[in-house]
């Protein structure tokens, strides 16, 4: 590995190059490029210049055209930047090109994203997840070297930032290390589901509370429940999901989880890492899906998260939205635009209280988790099936036979149609 530099590199002043591709406005470009300095700026490092560049068909070299490449690095030299954060994947050789052209560092979206996470990871599973996901992305990129911090970090499970990780060990021992943060990730879920199973008998329905980052998804859950949840105007605030419960106005109890919030071009390693946490949100009974209503990108954050969540096994679940932020400037027409998609639609103002009781009433309405009373008899090798009803049911009764587990349990019904065939017929 040549040109290992002894000392990581410390930036400070990022120039951002967003992508205009094919088909896409300019307003677009720009949206997009806001969000890349809202994240620049939550990693801790200040911005200062910024271009749009058109690409109509990316060059494995650079990415961008020589031409345009120039440019950038010329702006970037004006500006005096010390790194350029490109809003865009880039390969591990269209970087190392990029650094050799430039003499800079050069990082990606998906790193900046990985560095904010890796700052806020707090528990041990989210340090696992996030350390693996970040050395798996390191990986064909160990020869380089940057931070913007003043001491090397302890972050993400793996000691000193991806500087000292170049330094310090080869790609053998990354691998090892990737092996065994697999290993114990392994362990770390095998223990949450066991958590979760022994909590399973429980009639009290979940919902978890999902969208799009910086929506005011932690800011609900704390005006619904009171929960001393970390809330800030910066993206990724919430890494780990809090689960409380509330009350509903007709005294039924609710479980309300917050959850991790999503991002256009979420890098898929952590979208994989983050899986397990999310499973919170998957296994839940109904989902609040959050919007920040005055945010112009707002269709596109709708969008994005229920990408996420068909990938995680969660797109058909029963949803309320919530248009938050309304007493902020926004679209007065949006409201009904969503309600011709979802009826179950309610604009809120966690900051004045506007819509919230509203939305309380809905819960009420309709996070009913509608049973049925069944009596079954499981055979021995179906305890799969056994489980499942101990974990997302009632049960009144169980008893052991010769010819299998005899359940007397009230069921969700979405599970009905695995179940119902187990239902003896009854005696004449
Ligand atoms: N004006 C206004 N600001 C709000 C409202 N709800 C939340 N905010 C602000 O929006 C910012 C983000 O709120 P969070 O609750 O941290 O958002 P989140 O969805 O949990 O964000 P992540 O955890 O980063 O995904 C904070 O500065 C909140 O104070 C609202 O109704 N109106
Ligand atoms: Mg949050």
């Amino acid at each position: 590995m040549e040109e290992i530099s002894l000392e990581p590199q410390k930036v400070e002043r990022a120039f951002l190059v967003g992508i205009q591709e094919p088909g896409m406005s300019r307003e677009d470009a720009e949206d997009h490029l806001a969000e890349l300095a809202s994240l620049t700026d939550t990693m801790g490092v200040g911005v200062a210049g910024q271009q749009i560049a058109r690409v109509a068909r990316p060059t494995p070299q650079l990415y961008l055209g020589a031409g345009k490449a120039d440019e950038i690095k010329a702006l970037a030299d004006a500006h005096e930047a010390d790194v350029i954060i490109f809003d865009t994947d880039l390969s591990p050789s269209q970087q190392r090109n990029w650094e050799e052209l430039t003499g800079v560092a050069v990082i990606d979206r998906q790193e900046v994203i990985l560095d904010i996470f890796a700052g806020r990871a707090q528990t041990r599973e989210a340090r696992l997840q996030v350390g693996l996901a970040r050395m798996e992305y390191s990986l064909p990129r160990l020869r380089r070297a940057w931070t913007h911090l003043e001491r090397q970090r302890g972050g993400a499970g793996m000691r000193g930032g991806p500087g000292e990780l170049q330094l310090e060990v080869d790609r053998r021992v990354v691998m090892e290390r990737i092996t065994r943060f697999k290993r114990q990730l392994a362990e770390v879920r095998k223990q949450r589901a066991v958590q979760r199973q022994a909590r399973g008998a429980r009639p009290v329905p979940t919902a978890a509370i999902v969208g799009y980052t910086n929506a005011g998804k932690s800011s609900l859950l704390k005006r619904l429940t009171g929960a001393d949840v970390f809330i800030e105007d910066k993206l990724f605030a919430t890494l780990d999901t809090t689960t409380r419960r509330i009350l509903l106005p007709n005294n039924q109890p609710l479980l309300l989880t917050d959850t991790v919030g999503f991002i256009r071009k979420l890098p898929h390693g952590l979208v994989e890492a983050f899986k397990a946490t999310l499973e919170e949100a998957a296994l839940a009974d109904f989902l609040v899906h959050v919007l920040d209503i005055s945010n112009p990108k707002i269709e596109e954050h709708y969008r994005v998260t229920n990408e996420v969540l068909e990938e995680l096994g969660a797109g058909d679940r029963k949803t309320i939205i919530v248009l938050n932020k309304a007493d902020r400037e926004h679209d007065p027409y949006l409201l009904a635009q969503f309600r011709r998609h979802n009826p179950l639609t309610f604009k809120t103002s966690v900051a004045t209280g506007e819509g919230i009781e509203s939305l309380l009433q809905a819960f009420a309405d309709h996070f009913i988790l509608p049973m049925r009373r069944l009596h079954l008899r499981i055979p021995h090798n179906r305890f799969d099936l056994v489980n499942l009803v101990h974990r997302e049911g009632t049960v009144h009764d169980q008893r052991h036979e010769a010819d299998g587990v005899w359940l007397d349990a009230d069921i969700p019904l979405r599970h009905l149609k695995d179940l119902a065939p187990f239902e003896p017929a009854p005696p004449d």
